[in-house]
């Protein structure tokens, strides 16, 4: 049995004996997310005593849930009352405990995720699968295509889909194993791939939101990180979004940050070639949350940091860190 097998076979076994036990709220990261949104409503379909619940619903993640009426629960950060019997919890695509934004209630935890840096701490009754895998829909589509297959609706698939769709930058950062399970959530369904794609991007921005972006471009910045070219700006929403159109500027990384009561959040991107050659922007960001406390952390092309100081000093802090990433050639 090869170490991915071995994971599905643990998986299978601590969500048998968790249902047994009672409720299995299945949490979800609280950027709300496609991946992780999708993540856990396909999980849950599986048996009734799982619920897909979290803090929060991102646009595209709100409208999927709308349209194939999925259900989800949405929690508040305070006082959330949870079952009486609770077999476990399951948390999916969340790289540390504060970011799923609620006290977890003291139950045997399953920690799904496939960021490359994590910050959970393992107790007695936990597991946690992490796969370098390019998102969280994939790990759970590998399990459901081997041991919940009647549960592979075609609106469970679709949920799949577009956390891989989203996850992946529609397939651009893709590898052989995000097309292959795609392919097999394909096969047997009658879904168009192409009028799929269409209506998760049928993402409106709103006038506002607009102009938040086009003054975001027009604020950006360009700098030589030592073999690093960046472009920097500044916005108040819709971050991720920014960052990537920055790209198609041809730089190798792009940040965008943002400062908002108090707290500043830096949110960046690099290019293929330059994770390849090297950078990494999740390690960036934890070596942030080091030296200037926060959160920090992420993929190696596109990650995220949150915490209290400036946010020239926290773009500060990214341009040394991203200087020091030194250039491997290939
Ligand atoms: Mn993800």
């Amino acid at each position: 049995m090869n170490e991915r097998q071995q994971d599905l076979t643990a998986m299978k076994q601590w969500l048998d004996s968790a249902i047994e036990r009672g409720a299995v709220p299945v949490l979800t990261g609280s950027n709300g997310d496609m991946d992780t949104i999708g993540s856990a409503i396909a999980l849950s379909s599986i048996h009734p005593s799982l619920l897909a619940c979290g803090l929060h619903v991102g646009r595209v993640a709100k409208r999927m849930v709308e349209d194939l009426q999925a259900p989800y629960r949405k929690i508040a950060a305070k006082g959330t009352a949870f079952p009486e019997q609770m077999g476990g919890i399951i948390i999916v695509d969340a790289a540390a405990p504060d970011q799923v934004g609620i006290d977890l209630p003291d139950v045997p935890r399953l920690i799904l995720d496939h960021h490359a840096t994590n910050g959970w701490e393992i107790r007695d009754g936990d597991i946690m699968i992490q796969w370098d895998v390019r998102a969280t829909t994939e790990m759970i589509a590998t399990y459901m295509l081997e041991y919940a297959k009647e549960a592979l609706t075609e609106p469970v698939r679709k949920m799949l889909l577009a956390g891989m769709i989203t996850d992946t930058g529609r397939f651009r950062h893709a590898n052989a194993s995000s097309f292959s399970i795609t392919t097999k959530l394909l096969e047997d369904s009658s879904i168009d791939y192409a009028e799929f794609c269409e209506q998760i991007e049928r993402e409106e921005t709103s006038p506002s939101e607009r102009g938040s972006l086009l003054r975001g471009l027009a604020r950006s910045k360009h700098h030589d990180a030592g073999p690093w070219s960046l472009v920097t700006t500044y916005a108040g929403t819709l971050e991720g979004r920014l960052a990537s159109m920055l790209l198609g500027t041809g730089c190798d990384v792009s940040l965008v940050s943002r400062h908002r009561e108090g707290e500043t959040r830096l949110t960046a991107r690099a290019t293929r070639k330059a994770t390849l050659s090297g950078v990494h922007l999740g390690k960036i960001m934890q070596s942030i949350a080091e030296q200037h406390g926060g959160d920090g952390g992420g993929h190696d092309g596109a990650a995220g940091w949150t915490g209290k100081v400036d946010r020239i000093r926290a773009e500060s802090a990214f341009i040394a860190q991203l200087t020091l990433q030194k250039e491997v050639k290939r």
